[in-house]
């Protein structure tokens, strides 16, 4: 059994045509594809090919609009609205991307808003979107109940990923991206399906008993990272990603889907601010400064976040995505079974 390497560009037409085969339109499959090729182009594995199973499995129970076309909404000011009319969160954003950089240049900061959508991906390629304008980004999203609150032991808020970015000039972006729960709950599905066990710290059972068994963690509840204030984070992103925005929250997600199986459908709220005019007026460059700052950072040994995931892109831009030949049968079953063939 030998491993296949391909491209970025092959990889992506590949997934597009595994959910276009499916029926999924083409303006929807190829966002979508971009977004898993990306994941695997960086070695971010629990966003990556994985993914395509969750995404089918979702639109053979009806919970994602095939043919949806986003439509930016007509509003003013430094709100952008993007309805995503039941479609995938990808394309929504590709639609809004560029006119949140454009206001948030014109005001210094604007905010994009997307509606119904069903959300799956890693919030990066976005911020990553945002600071090629030398923007400074932030990205939030509720997801479905399966982290408890610090202190509590059912599953409530969702694992709520949060991204942020800073705009550098001739090098990579400053980005990190990261569930707020400990770990993202595609990394547990991930080793339930690797049959090994789950670090110490990561999950209860049903009956809110600390496990490391990935099954028991899926049916019971994750924990926040770092205690009380991932927690308070998490029900931030609830307020200003679900609330906030007149869309769902994780619990809202989860009684109307009514399984962890299919991918959840709410709202997400991406931020973006101008550092130049921010700083205008007072004294020092803003990118010299951060460049400072980062300096020192590394300075003492410690990395970057995303610098594991840039220093993967490159290798993969040069030498190729490789996937196992079982990864490579699997693309081949699903583009053969399509919706019927997801597991
Ligand atoms: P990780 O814990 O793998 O990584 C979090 C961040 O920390 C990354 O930016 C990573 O950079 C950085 N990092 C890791 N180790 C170090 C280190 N030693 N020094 C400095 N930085 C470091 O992320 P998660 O598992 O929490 O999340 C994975 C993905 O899941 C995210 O992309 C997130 O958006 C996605 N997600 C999506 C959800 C959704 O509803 N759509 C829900 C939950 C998660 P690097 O990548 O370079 O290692
Ligand atoms: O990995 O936690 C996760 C996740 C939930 C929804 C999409 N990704």
């Amino acid at each position: 059994m030998t491993d296949t390497t391909m491209s970025y560009t092959d990889l992506t037409a590949r997934v597009s045509q595994i959910f276009q085969r499916a029926g999924l339109a083409p303006l929807q499959s190829d966002a979508v594809a971009r977004t898993i090729a990306a994941g695997e182009r960086d070695a971010c594995k629990s966003h990556g090919i994985y993914r395509i199973d969750g995404c089918l499995r979702t639109m053979k129970a009806g919970k994602v609009a095939l043919d949806a076309v986003p439509e930016l909404m007509p509003e003013d000011g430094a709100i952008v609205r993007v309805a995503a009319h039941g479609g995938f969160s990808n394309a929504a954003f590709e639609m809004g991307a560029p006119v949140l950089a454009k206001r948030a240049k014109e005001l210094g900061m604007a905010a994009l808003v997307i509606n119904d959508c069903t959300h799956f991906a890693a919030l990066w390629p976005e911020i990553e979107a945002l600071t090629a304008h030398g923007l400074a980004a932030m990205a939030m999203c509720p997801s479905y109940s399966s982290v408890a609150p610090a202190g509590g032991t059912e599953a409530l808020m969702g694992t709520n990923p949060f991204a942020f970015g800073w705009p550098r000039e001739d090098t990579d972006p400053y980005v990190f991206d990261f569930a707020t729960s400990v770990a993202a709950r595609g990394e547990i599905e991930l080793h339930r399906r690797a049959g090994t066990p789950l670090p110490e710290g990561w999950a209860m059972d049903a009956s809110g008993a600390p496990t490391t068994d990935p099954a028991a963690a899926l049916d019971g509840a994750m924990l926040p990272f770092g205690g009380h204030k991932g927690s308070a984070i998490a029900t931030m992103i609830e307020l200003l990603g679900g609330v906030m925005i007149g869309d769902l929250t994780s619990p809202e997600a989860l009684k109307r889907l009514g399984s962890f199986s299919l991918l959840p459908g709410h709202g997400e709220l991406i931020l973006a601010f101008d550092p130049a005019r921010f700083a205008a007026g007072r004294e020092g460059d803003p990118m010299a400064r951060a460049e400072t700052l980062f300096g020192a950072i590394l300075g003492q040994g410690a990395r970057l976040p995303s610098q594991r995931r840039f220093a993967a892109r490159k290798a993969a831009m040069a030498d190729g995505i490789t996937l196992t030949a079982e990864e490579i049968a699997r693309l081949d079953r699903l583009y053969e079974g399509g919706m019927d063939a997801a597991v």
